[in-house]
């Protein structure tokens, strides 16, 4: 297929709550839209997870608007494409931003799915016709406000939940949810915020049986890392830290994590997501699937990913509802008993909603 035209599509969404993690609090939600156009005029889309600022890591929508026109839009535009998997390889002429990278390749394998009249998990070789999700809940205003939270999504089902902590707002907080919920399973991410200084804080989490501990030490860190998984017990989940193949075979040989989260933007698409997923399963190492508080076309993609064999523990894809009044594709996510349903339709199997989009849009660029 030829890329034809790529439409660049900045939207801002309401979310239904503000999110609040140790490196700060995301209201609205911004994020960069891409759909890709073919000769026949066929279409695919992909979404950023890059936020407004950088605070998750060094991308962010303006970062991602400047690297797609100047940069990857260039490299890709009326070249002829097999398959997705030659866009990371023509990618790698520029160094690092993922987010904007991913955003296009998995516009252009939602096309190249669509097309071939398959699934995106189907072109990835994914296994699963239904998909288990936890859900990652910020830091609330009160230990209260938590638990009422936590219960209300035990109750819709949700297989797991990941708390956000940070200092001060951890063993006292992960005590009283173990004594509310004792046999929930249950995680905590701390996106970055402890030094191999809190060791004690950090070993007396070996209390609560947690599944894990997502990144509790800095983002571009694995040594330090793998000497904290020496001294505690539960396992550690690295997210900000791992970027790539390269990242993810280092971390396993220095022993900086038990699990990885596979987030698609993180890593440059979902070529790389798979290959990272293939590398885990050789050495043990559990994946699952993270978020970046996407909406629907984004939401869609992670599920695609999650259908892979070695996502064996629920991932943060939650519901439509969750975040949204109403989400930008048709039909939305909707999550039932903990359980995802995995569309057959073509390509991500949902169909984006262009009314909707139109009304979300701040700002659109076509190039061709
Ligand atoms: O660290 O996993 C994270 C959201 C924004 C930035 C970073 C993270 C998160 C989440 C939310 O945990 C997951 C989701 O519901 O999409
Ligand atoms: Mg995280």
């Amino acid at each position: 297929m030829i890329i034809k035209e790529v439409i660049v599509r900045q939207l801002k969404m309401k979310m239904k709550f503000d999110f609040t993690t140790s490196f700060g609090t995301i209201k609205d939600k911004e994020f960069l839209l891409i759909e890709v156009k073919d000769e026949q005029g066929n279409s695919g889309w992909g979404e950023s997870g890059a936020f407004h600022a950088p605070w998750y890591n060094e991308e962010t929508i303006q970062t991602n608007w400047h690297m797609l026109e100047d940069f990857l839009i260039p490299a890709l535009l009326h070249k002829n494409i097999e398959h997705p998997d030659e866009v990371s390889v023509i990618l790698s002429d520029f160094r690092r931003n993922y987010m904007a990278k991913a955003a296009i390749e998995t516009a252009i394998w939602d096309l190249y799915a669509r097309n071939k009249g398959i699934s995106v998990a189907t072109a990835i070789g994914g296994e699963k016709s239904k998909i288990e999700v936890g859900i990652s809940i910020g830091i609330q205003d009160s230990v209260e406000d938590l638990l009422d939270i936590i219960d209300q999504h035990v109750n819709e089902g949700y297989k797991r939940m990941k708390v956000k902590i940070k200092p001060g707002w951890d063993i006292d907080v992960i005590r009283q949810i173990r004594q509310a919920f004792p046999d929930v399973p249950l995680m905590a991410d701390a996106n970055s915020a402890y030094t191999l200084n809190d060791i004690d804080l950090l070993k007396k989490l070996d209390e609560f049986d947690l599944m894990m501990i997502e990144q509790p030490l800095a983002a571009d860190d694995i040594i330090d890392h793998a000497k904290l998984q020496k001294e505690i017990k539960t396992p550690i989940c690295l997210d900000e830290s791992i970027h790539s193949y390269e990242d993810t075979r280092k971390a396993i040989e220095l022993g900086s994590c038990k699990v990885i989260n596979i987030k698609i933007g993180r890593v440059g698409g979902l070529t790389e997501s798979k290959r990272i997923h293939d590398l885990c399963q050789e050495h043990d190492i559990a994946v699952w699937c993270g978020g970046m508080l996407e909406a629907g076309v984004g939401r869609a993609h992670n599920i695609a990913l999650t259908t892979l064999g070695n996502f064996i523990l629920p991932g943060d894809t939650a519901g439509s509802s969750r975040y949204w009044e109403k989400d930008i594709i048709d039909p939305e996510v909707i999550v039932k008993d903990g359980y995802i349903e995995v569309p057959n339709e073509p390509g991500i199997g949902y169909e984006p909603n262009l009314d909707l989009i139109r009304q979300f849009t701040v700002n659109e660029k076509s190039f061709s």
